[in-house]
């Protein structure tokens, strides 16, 4: 009986183990990104593709930031400007201090997409990201 219950302990861990493994770098409907001056935390994000997906944030920093989603294939380079515009594919602003919870349709082609901040110069002071999008799961 005993020996039972701790193989059913050890089993348990093991199963949460995978769990978590899974969970922790794994493809998520929820973005959560924390803004501050001048870097997204995290930075790196993983979506099913076309999929609703909750994006919740808060600028922690003293100047307005951005998350902004370019278009597959495209980039903003080392600043954005005027011609960045027409290849933004989703974008949210946020004041110093403000937070936001809200949500966007991830892209339905599966890639790598660039995230960058528009506020002039930030994208040079290292506020950029990735969005990776894959196959949604049937
Ligand atoms: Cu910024």
């Amino acid at each position: 009986m005993k020996r039972n219950s701790i193989i059913m302990a050890v089993f348990a861990s093991l199963m949460l183990m995978l769990l978590t493994a899974c969970g922790a770098g794994g493809v998520s409907d929820k973005i959560d990104v924390t803004m501050t001056d001048f870097q997204f935390q995290p930075s790196q994000f993983t979506i099913p593709a076309g999929q609703e997906i909750t994006f919740t944030s808060s600028n922690n920093g003293a100047v307005v930031h951005n998350f902004v989603i370019m278009k597959l294939g495209t980039s903003a380079g080392p600043m954005f400007d005027e011609e960045d515009i027409p290849n933004v594919y989703w974008e949210v602003e946020l004041l110093p201090g403000a937070s936001t919870d809200t949500s966007f349709t991830a892209p339905t082609e599966p890639g790598d997409y660039e995230v960058v901040c528009k506020t002039e110069g930030h994208i040079a002071s290292g506020m950029i990201g990735k969005l990776t999008v894959v196959p949604a799961e049937e």
